[in-house]
């Protein structure tokens, strides 16, 4: 129930660190910073290289067409999930789909999204219960958040939460909030030992789990 958010540029890095961290995680994701910093083939490399499925975080907001030209060539190059936003409304979210798996922003981590996405979240969650996507993404940081959203979503589609650790949020609270998955960059890979703090987090996600 752990997906690692891999922001480093590097290749070699972010090689070194998914096959160190592999045991501990369920999935792997990758932002805009690896993908600028290795090209897009890291995806393949990173999925062989540990077994694990690739998640794209593009956090597409286009028009259908031009999500559906983007999401081709990514689902092509590995990756099993894009992430997708909502407020661009349902056309360009279904033209994702068509292609393949997605998961869906319906409100995020960081203080801005009290701005605009906060007060939009319900809408969110109603085009996520009509559209079924595997997942959505809903605040770490805010475990109260968690648990609206967990209470008005369809059951069966899955919430991740990131803004775990660096961005102060409790693995603990997002999963007792009702998250099923907690996205952790920084704490991570940022860490002198990631495989140990990998680890250390796997263990505290796992005594919660079991009880
Ligand atoms: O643990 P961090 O803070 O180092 O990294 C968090 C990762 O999650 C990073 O890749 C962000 O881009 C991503 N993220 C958020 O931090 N907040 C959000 O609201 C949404 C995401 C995300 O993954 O969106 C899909």
């Amino acid at each position: 129930m752990i997906v690692l958010a891999l922001d480093v540029y590097e290749r070699e890095r972010a090689l070194r660190i998914a096959e160190d961290v592999r045991e501990y995680i369920s999935m792997i994701k990758v932002n805009w910073p690896l993908i600028l910093g290795s090209g897009i083939g890291i995806i393949r490399e990173l999925k062989e290289r540990t077994g694990l499925p690739m998640i794209a975080d593009l956090k597409l907001a286009d028009i259908p067409n031009t999500n559906r030209l983007v999401a081709k060539k990514v689902f092509e190059a590995g990756a099993d999930y894009i992430i997708v936003h909502g407020f661009v409304g349902r056309d360009s979210v279904r033209a994702i789909m068509e292609l393949g798996e997605i998961i869906m922003v319906v409100e995020m981590s960081h203080p801005g999204a009290e701005e605009f996405i906060q007060p939009v979240a319900d809408k969110l969650i109603e085009i996520a219960n009509e559209i079924e996507p595997f997942g959505v993404i809903a605040p770490g940081t805010r475990p109260e958040r968690v648990r609206y959203i967990r209470k008005m979503l369809k059951k069966g589609i899955k919430i991740f939460t990131p803004g775990i650790g660096a961005q102060g949020g409790s693995a603990r609270k997002a999963l007792e909030a009702g998250a099923d998955y907690i996205i952790v960059g920084r704490r991570i890979y940022g860490a002198e030992d990631p495989r140990r703090a990998a680890e250390e987090l796997y263990k505290e996600v796992r005594a919660w789990s079991s009880g």
